[in-house]
C-alpha cells in the first residue's frame, strides 16, 4: 500500500540534488592519510563512518571509526601509539553504496535500506554529495503528511 503510493507519486521522480549533502559540508578523508586524521576528522565530526575520496575527488571507499580501532586493537588494550603506522587504505572498505545524480529517488530509498548514507556521482565520477538515511526518510514523511 505504502508502496504503491510512493511508486504513484511524484516522489519516485525526485532530483537526487534537492535532497543531498553537497561535497563541502560532507566529512571526508582520502586513502593516503594516516589513521590519526582519519580518527580525529571522525571524532570531531561526530559521524561513525564517512566517504573516502581519491586526488581528484572521486569516491574510492568509506571508513569508520570501528574500523580504524578494530586495527589498532591489541591483546590486552586499544594501542593507540600504533594509530601512525598504517594509512586509511589499509582498513577502508571499498563498499560503497553510490549513484549518478540524474538516478530516481526510488534506488536511493533501496540503497538506504542497508546503508546509512548514499554517495552521488557525476558522469564522469566525481564525488558531488551525499544522501542520508535521514534526508530520505524526511522526504518520504513530508510526501505522506500531505497526502
Ligand atoms: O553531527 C551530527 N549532526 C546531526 N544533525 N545529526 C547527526 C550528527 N551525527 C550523527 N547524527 C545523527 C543523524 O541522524 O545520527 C545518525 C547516524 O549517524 P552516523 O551515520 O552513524 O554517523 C545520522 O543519520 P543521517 O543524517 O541519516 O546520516 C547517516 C550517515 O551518513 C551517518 C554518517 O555515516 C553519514 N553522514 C551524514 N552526514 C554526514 C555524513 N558523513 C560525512 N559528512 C556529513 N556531513
Amino acid at each position: 500500500m505504502l508502496l504503491q503510493t510512493l511508486k504513484n507519486s511524484q516522489i519516485t521522480d525526485n532530483e537526487i540534488s534537492e535532497l543531498m549533502i553537497s561535497q563541502e559540508k560532507v566529512a571526508h578523508v582520502q586513502s593516503n592519510n594516516p589513521l590519526d586524521h582519519a580518527l580525529l576528522v571522525l571524532i570531531k565530526s561526530g559521524y561513525t563512518s564517512i566517504p573516502v575520496l581519491d586526488k581528484e575527488y572521486k569516491v574510492q571507499g568509506q571508513v569508520g571509526k570501528a574500523q580504524i580501532l578494530d586495527s589498532i586493537l591489541g591483546m590486552e588494550r586499544i594501542e593507540m601509539e600504533r594509530l601512525h603506522e598504517y594509512f586509511v587504505s589499509d582498513v577502508m572498505t571499498t563498499k560503497v553504496p553510490r549513484m549518478k545524480k540524474d538516478e530516481t529517488f526510488g534506488k536511493a530509498l533501496m540503497l538506504s535500506i542497508n546503508h546509512p548514507f548514499v554517495c552521488i556521482e557525476d558522469n564522469e565520477g566525481a564525488f558531488l554529495g551525499i544522501m542520508t538515511r535521514r534526508s530520505i526518510l524526511a522526504l518520504i514523511h513530508r510526501h505522506l503528511e500531505k497526502i
